[in-house]
């Protein structure tokens, strides 16, 4: 068949499987996709095509999350697919997310012919500029005409995909289609088309090692790793136990095993006289961006040395504008370049103390012990599953889980770029999606209400999967924040809701469980993981008293002289 002569219906069709051969040919191998009439051939062509793994939703804002997981996950591209209008606005949350944590979505949105931009048609937005500055690049593809000129479409798509591979995060396809929409059965029935570009192969990525580093490798350093790849968690954690240099791991950093990995690093740093001897380390090197905690922020922004940064690039990724020399390169190829000095620095902390006088601190994780928000999320980083992967929501689940787990097996993920509280368990469910063991999602109450429609996204998961929901009547991270007045805080910061977590997991079909104690927590937790589908874990804990345990938690390791003789 030629593209000369064909129906519009057929014509837009072949327009959309020659935009998805181009893609499938890049790399992407996962689509996402919302209903809509508009985006009706760009659907079909990916129904049809037979070689992606497609995942539906009815909720934009959610699919675009989901999305993100998905990219997370992998460390693929993924296309997106949605229909005109508010549609493609839903989207922005996710985009700025994927923008700040350099994901690669490649959002498919259709749109209107422009002759029906600004003339008071039904459904016809400005699509284009709506990222605003939140894009890697775009591209706005005119209606088809015939004769399709289906090389150019490939050459302009091949331009995007060059620039999105050099510089992973979100991109816009905006697709206008002109009626009609629909193709002909026969059409449909069509083997898809192959690409017309094939992207050039990665270039192999070459480091120069710094100048003097024989020197600086003899010096008693640190090694900070924020968020990494499982791979360069592993190398970092490798490295810094080689230098004899104390590591200090960020949740999503995959490299809380390290053998010199002081953990969790956030609660080491409430002792003074720690953070004092790491403050005299001559060099901090820093792999990785994305830092959580507070504390270790703040050590890295007082720190009067030398810091060297490693981060995928681009652009400045040093809030405390402290970095002194910076790779913008892969975790690995950084590490390979810099071998350990023969007969380097034996460790300069005694890190296997340290840790033991921390573990001491840590609530009990005893049958027995009460439960509440710290034990329960304690348990659970003690239990996850080698081969797990746990999504970690914003708020108090990523610092309670940033200080009560020294250590962290399977993967970790956060939306820590924005720290939205939205889009939580969305992002959650395709990082699931693209995983084959069991997962687990973290989240607090208020971030559940933001994202509740993705209990359906949930619902439909046949791998175990858990949601521990950490219900404490409202947002309590505003309970560590010095808002003067209580009741204002109540009111405007805190924003609790009347609702029923059970009630809402038996609309959408969940299993849904509230354990009172910490051994039944436990149980819940075991078999949720080995259980097809879905089980909501609630654990209720009074308004008020996370915050105050969280303090009194820090202070007991500020009196436990970690570093002392
Ligand atoms: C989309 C979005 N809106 C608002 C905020 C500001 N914010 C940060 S934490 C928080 C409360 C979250 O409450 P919850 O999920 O119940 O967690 P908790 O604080 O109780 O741990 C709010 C409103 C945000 N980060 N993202």
């Amino acid at each position: 068949m030629t593209a000369d002569h064909l129906s519009g219906g057929d014509a837009n069709l072949l327009w959309a499987r020659q935009l998805l051969a181009e893609l499938y040919a890049a790399g992407v191998r996962a689509l996402v996709l919302a209903p809509g009439s508009r985006s009706a051939p760009l659907t079909l062509a990916a129904a049809s095509h037979g070689g992606f793994s497609l995942h539906q939703h009815f909720d934009e804002r959610a699919l675009g999350f989901f999305a993100l997981g998905l990219a997370r996950r992998s460390a693929r591209p993924v296309g997106l697919i949605c229909t005109s209008g508010t549609a493609v606005a839903n989207l922005l949350p996710a985009v700025v997310e994927a923008d700040l944590d350099d994901l690669a979505l490649l959002l498919l949105t259709a749109d209107r012919p422009p002759e029906l931009i600004d003339c008071g048609a039904n459904q016809a937005i400005r699509q284009q500029g709506l990222f605003g500055q939140h894009l890697r690049a775009s591209l706005n593809l005119p209606p088809p005409t015939q004769p399709l000129d289906l090389p150019w479409l490939a050459g302009q798509l091949a331009a995007v995909i060059a620039h999105q591979q050099h510089q992973p995060g979100p991109v816009q396809i905006n697709v206008m289609l002109r009626e009609p929409l629909y193709p002909s059965a026969d059409m449909l029935h069509q083997p898809p088309p192959a690409a017309l570009n094939h992207p050039a192969p990665p270039v192999v990525e070459r480091v120069e090692p710094h100048a003097d580093w024989w020197r600086w490798s003899q010096v008693p350093g640190v090694v900070v790793a924020g968020r990494l790849s499982p791979t360069a968690g592993a190398a970092v954690a490798e490295w810094a136990a080689a230098l004899g240099w104390p590591l200090l791991a960020d949740p999503q950093s995959h490299a809380r095993h390290g053998a010199t990995a002081i953990t969790p690093a956030e609660l080491a740093l409430a002792d003074g006289e720690l953070v004092a001897a790491l403050l005299q380390a001559p060099l901090i090197i820093r792999c990785g961006d994305r830092i959580t905690g507070k504390r270790l922020n703040q050590l890295l922004a007082d720190h009067p040395g030398q810091q060297w940064q490693v981060v995928p690039g681009p652009g400045n990724r040093d809030p405390h504008q402290r970095v002194s020399w910076r790779w913008y390169a892969s975790v690995e190829a950084v590490v390979a370049a810099h071998p350990q000095a023969p007969g380097a620095t034996l460790p300069w902390l005694e890190v296997a103390t340290i840790n033991q006088r921390l573990a001491d601190c840590l609530p009990a994780i005893d049958h027995r012990a009460p439960l509440d928000e710290l034990s329960a999320v304690a348990a659970l980083a003690s239990l996850l599953p080698a081969d797990g992967l746990l999504l970690c929501g914003n708020s108090l689940p990523i610092r309670l889980l940033d200080q009560l787990a020294p250590r962290l097996p399977g993967l970790v993920h956060a939306n820590r770029g924005a720290s939205g509280i939205d889009g939580l368990l969305a992002t959650a469910c395709g990082a699931g999606a693209g995983h084959e063991g069991p997962l687990t999602a973290l989240i607090g109450d208020i971030s559940l209400l933001h994202d509740l429609n993705s209990l359906a996204l949930l619902a439909a998961t046949t791998r175990p999967s858990l949601l521990l929901l950490l219900n404490n009547g409202g947002g309590n991270i505003f309970d560590l924040l010095p808002v003067p007045d209580t009741a204002l805080r109540e009111r405007y910061f805190r924003t609790p809701v009347s609702w029923q977590p059970a009630a809402a997991c038996a609309t959408f079909g969940l299993r849904h469980c509230q354990p009172t104690d910490l051994g039944a927590f436990v149980t819940a937790c075991q078999q949720a993981w080995q259980t097809p589908g879905a089980t909501v874990v609630e654990v209720v804990v009074p308004a008020g008293t996370t915050a105050p345990a969280l303090r009194a938690l820090g202070e007991r390791v500020a009196r436990a002289q970690l570093v002392s003789d």
